[in-house]
């Protein structure tokens, strides 16, 4: 018996909608790839679940709000092309995505003045201003070359933007210029700055 069933099951009824509105946004199709947590509107799913939010758990999150997005979700929002010097091989590929800008706005976060943590399933979670988000055009990839970004490698989710077309970024070896943007993306902690 699958796990959750089970956990259903024993409870009984009553627990039925706590469970319902726990870690599963109730409005998507597929797993949630991305959960935007902190400075969001009302959110679509319940607050951090120590049960069911193992991951998030173990990388000591804690939330009240979230907006979840599934593959679908994140498909839903226009998407531009760039087309950045990769440092793992020092050539040209597309990457293909929504802007973050406009993922954190479908998430309700609003402001000038935030401040974003970009988590990736390994731990990694460079902080940038949604500012900057915005002055070097990030993007949310879905897309390498054309093809879905595989977990496991890059994907499914890769926060980066072009670094080719920032003179500042573009004078950097580019080993150094993608600090900030972490393959494997599945949570974002949105604060207001202080
Ligand atoms: N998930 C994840 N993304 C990451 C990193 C990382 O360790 N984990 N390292 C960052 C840094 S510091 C750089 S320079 C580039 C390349 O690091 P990598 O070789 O670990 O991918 O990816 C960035 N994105
Ligand atoms: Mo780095």
């Amino acid at each position: 018996m699958r796990k959750r069933h089970f956990i259903a099951t024993a409870l009984g009824a009553a627990a039925a909608p706590v469970l319902a509105q726990g870690n599963a946004a109730a409005s998507l199709k597929g797993p949630a790839l991305l959960t935007v947590t902190g400075a969001v509107d009302k959110g679509n799913r319940g607050p951090f679940d120590p049960v069911l939010d193992q991951l998030m758990a173990k990388q000591k999150l804690s939330f009240a709000k979230a907006h979840a997005f599934d593959f679908a979700a994140l498909a839903a929002l226009p998407a531009i092309t760039i087309k950045p010097t990769l440092e793992y091989d020092n050539k040209q590929h597309t990457l293909r995505g929504p802007l973050l800008a406009d993922v954190l706005k479908a998430a309700g976060v609003t402001g000038d003045n935030v401040k974003v943590a970009m988590r990736a399933i390994d731990g990694y979670a460079p902080t940038i201003s949604l500012a900057d988000a915005r002055k070097y055009r990030f993007i949310v990839a879905t897309q390498l070359d054309g093809k879905p970004l595989p977990l496991g490698g890059l994907g499914p989710l890769w926060a980066v933007y072009e670094a080719d077309k920032f003179p500042d970024m573009a004078a950097k070896p580019v080993s150094e210029r993608f600090g900030l943007c972490p393959w494997g993306l599945y949570h974002i902690d949105a604060a207001q700055a202080a």
